[in-house]
């Protein structure tokens, strides 16, 4: 089925955030700190407030008033709305601008007046717990250094003994750089405070906008059932439009100051620098295994640059989101992770980017010590894999840093992926080039994802527990709307949401519309990211479904005048067992739940339905991926001749949007392996604000994808589907790296870091990586 929502997208009849017109609405541009580092010793508004168009400056000493200067962030720490003491990151936000244009609000920034007492910059986490460093967060109190916290999983003893009997150990320190989600769609906000109501209406691009509601209310003390997130068409999330920032807030405190709708929308310069990046994980790994390649173990210790504010949106217990699950794809005796995190003047964040919390940085580099070993053992990089792969009887299997594994056949998906890439003949040729001097790379990775939070008894965001609704009502005509709690921003819910319950009640998905991102009109939920819809709020809907089958059975029971167990079910249709003939459609059942029939003592009219689903357990796809590129190692270019996908999400709900999110993620994971990076330079100035600096992928980047997939269902979920928006962006870097690295194997070149830019690539052939 082609995308229901489509059909306006591609006409441009999306509504976005900037395309919403309220009547009266006032514009602010932010003002942001130029310095990384800086005391704030006098800001002067006074030229700006005297701007014809200016209606409002705010400052932090405006906010502070209010007991708005600082917020709490996702992860219990807080967060200067407008700085008040400190600059901590260049780009912070330091006074809002409220004009009645957008182009005045941004010409009055020049007219507020700031000085600052430069402080030095922490730019290197790796220098953050020097006993000199500058303190960062002073505004905190007792705190002397940088330090954020210390986690850690597995059995780190029984990790040293198996570590210290082992024949072979393999160690590497691999940095994940900070990479950016970049939507197409920067961030925007209209507040719109009605002073005679009370009412906030607040319109916001937002991945969670029951979550955000509820934050508002906590932030700003209005009342929650006073307060309406709606979240229009959305261009693209990827992590970035899940936390609260700071121009959020400030345009609620301006839409109270003015008594009208205040509109802030970001350019992309500001959406690079100041909003959530993602990964900046400097990782030291250790992998132990036999002399004939059985592995045996992984010992794994992490430095976590978080910036200035600790803002990661990831399950409270989890600091480190889901590192831990680090121990990939395979079957360890033994495994142990620890995570330190600290402060740095850099932007705030450490968002899930396409991934769910920490597994891209856990999963690349768990492929990249299976690669690292196959070349200290001289034994080929699959082989290897297909050795150590979990087998499907082990399932559900349970690792040594405690995650369940639901299900999974990992070598069935290696050995599809090897036969559809033709793996034995890509190394004969590779062989052959060899010899002309050419440079054929052909890089391998297998993942395993953990998608679809909760359980809410272990994971909460902000004390919120981690469970999704879905409400279901048949109109009296057998037509059917579907309101749920998550949030598209591009994968497809409209059409995928109607599937599953054109599926579950037999009628046809154009008979279901979807309803989201506006609170509302829809029941609480946490929202839609680490790939969580289907395996959340998809389950819901399926539940809610079949709560109205089930309703319907006895509606149909009362027209046929048989017992609700003499009927049976065929899609669309109750029918008495045995006479297919007698039977009613839902679309008959709809009318008479709405009609005078009789129905029996305790039972209500209507079939409406509604579920929240609080999942048993994390769903778990996985895939098997292939890359080849050439090197040039004159120039160090490198291009992607190939990249083989076998993905598994379990059940496919629409195998091409499937496919489409798969597409995506690939192309996100060639991004980050060869361009991505955002840089500073020693003084913490940001080198990467506009995509001349901070390359995407293009298409003349990406080859045409060879994708194949198995589908082993997820034990747990209803349809047994698995989560997949996501997994692609998990599985391809570690491909694309091991991919380049293998074609560097003749320099001697055993690793270098992301990303893989021309520049990189011919220092490591020269025997001058560059580093971090
Ligand atoms: N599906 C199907 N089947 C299966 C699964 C799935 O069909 N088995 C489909 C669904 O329904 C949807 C899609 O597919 O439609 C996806 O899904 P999922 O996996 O569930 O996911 P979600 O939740 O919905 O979503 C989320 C994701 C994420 S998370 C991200 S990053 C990204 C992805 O999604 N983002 C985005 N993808 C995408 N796409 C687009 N277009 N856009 C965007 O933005 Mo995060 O955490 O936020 O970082």
């Amino acid at each position: 089925m082609t995308r229901k929502e489509d059909a306006r997208f591609v006409r441009g009849r999306g509504t976005y955030v900037d395309d919403v017109r309220l009547p009266g609405t006032l514009h602010a541009a932010v003002l942001r700190s130029p310095l990384a580092h800086a005391r704030i010793t006098a800001i002067d508004t006074r030229a700006a407030e005297a701007h014809p168009k200016v209606r409002v400056v705010i400052t932090g000493a405006v906010l502070a008033d209010r007991g708005l200067a600082w917020m709490p962030t996702l992860s219990g720490d807080v967060q200067a709305v407008l700085a008040t003491d400190k600059v901590r990151f260049q780009g912070q936000e330091v006074a809002f601008v409220i004009a009645d244009d957008p182009y005045s609000a941004r010409d009055a920034l020049a007219l507020v007046d700031v000085d600052y007492d430069p402080l030095p910059p922490v730019v290197d986490a790796r220098t953050a717990l020097d006993p000199d460093a500058p303190v960062i967060r002073d505004d905190r109190e007792g705190r002397r250094d940088n330090h954020i916290f210390d986690w850690e999983a597995g059995d780190a003893a029984a990790t040293d003994r198996v570590f210290a009997g082992a024949a072979v150990v393999v160690a590497q320190d691999v940095l994940y750089p900070r990479v950016h989600p970049a939507p197409l769609e920067t961030c925007a906000v209209i507040a719109d405070h009605d002073v005679v109501t009370g009412k906030l209406t607040v319109w916001a691009t937002t991945q969670a906008p029951h979550a955000h509601r509820t934050l508002l209310a906590t932030i700003t003390g209005i009342p929650e059932h006073r307060i309406r997130v709606v979240s229009p068409d959305v261009g693209g999330g990827f992590g970035n439009k899940v936390p609260i920032y700071p121009a959020y807030v400030c345009a609620v405190a301006g839409s109270m100051l003015t008594g009208r709708p205040v509109k802030w929308t970001e350019d992309r310069s500001e959406n690079l620098m100041a909003t959530t990046f993602a990964r900046d994980y400097h990782m030291h790994g250790e992998i132990a295994s036999t002399v004939d390649g059985k592995i045996l173990a992984l010992r794994v210790r992490v430095l976590a640059d978080h910036g200035a504010f600790n803002g990661t949106a990831q399950p409270s217990k989890y600091p480190a989101g889901f590192f831990h699950i680090v121990t990939g794809s395979y079957d360890l005796e033994a495994a142990h992770c620890s995570v330190t995190g600290v402060y740095t003047n850099k932007a705030p964040g450490g968002v899930a980017y396409a991934c769910s919390f920490r597994v891209a940085e856990a999963s690349f580099l768990v492929e990249r010590l299976v690669d690292l070993l196959a070349l200290e053992l001289d034994v080929d990089p699959a082989e290897l894999r297909m050795r150590n792969l979990l087998r499907p009887e082990q399932f559900p299997y349970t690792c040594s840093t405690g995650w369940e594994y639901d299900s999974g056949d990992y070598p069935r998906a290696l050995a599809l992926l090897l036969e559809t890439a033709g793996y034995r003949e890509l190394r004969a040729e590779q062989a052959r080039r060899r010899e002309l001097g050419e440079h054929l790379g052909i890089g391998l990775s297998f993942f395993t994802e953990a998608v679809g939070a909760g359980p809410r008894k272990h994971m909460d965001i902000v004390g919120l527990g981690m469970a999704d609704g879905a409400e279901l009502r048949v109109h009296p005509t057998g037509k059917a709307v579907l309101r749920i709690s998550v949030q598209s921003q591009g994968q497809g819910h409209e059409t995928t949401f109607a599937q599953i319950v054109a599926h579950e009640l037999g009628i046809g998905p154009d008979d279901v519309d979807v309803v989201h991102g506006d609170t509302d009109a829809t029941p609480f939920g946490l929202g839609t990211y680490g790939s969580r819809s289907t395996p959340v709020s998809g389950a819901a809907a399926s539940m809610a479904a079949r709560k109205v089958r089930e309703r319907a059975r006895i509606v149909a029971s009362a027209m046929l005048e048989v017992s609700p167990d003499d009927l049976e079910w065929s899609p669309g249709r109750w029918s008495v067992r045995g006479d297919p003939t007698a039977g009613k459609s839902i679309t008959e059942i709809a009318a008479a739940a709405h009609s005078d029939l009789d129905l029996p003592d305790g039972v209500e009219g209507q079939l409406d339905a509604s579920c929240v689903y609080n999942p048993p357990n994390l769903t778990f796809p996985f895939g098997a991926y292939l890359c080849v590129v050439e090197v040039d190692p004159g120039t160090g270019q490198v291009v992607v001749r190939r990249f083989v996908a076998v993905d598994d999400c379990g059940v496919r709900i629409n195998p091409s949007i499937v496919e489409g999110q798969v597409h995506g993620g690939l192309a996100d994971g060639i991004g980050v392996a060869l361009m991505e990076l955002i840089a500073f330079d020693p003084d913490g100035n940001h080198l990467g604000g506009s995509f001349m600096d901070y390359l995407l992928p293009t298409a003349v980047d990406c080859p045409s994808w060879e994708l194949a997939e198995t589908v082993t269902p997820s034990p747990h979920h209803p349809l047994g589907a698995k989560g997949i928006g996501e997994c692609a962006t998990v599985g391809s870097p570690a491909a694309v790296v091991n991919a380049v690295m293998d074609a560097l194997r003749p320099f001697g070149v055993r690793h270098a870091d992301m990303p893989l830019t021309p520049a990189a690539v011919w220092r490591a052939i020269q025997g001058r990586p560059l580093r971090g």
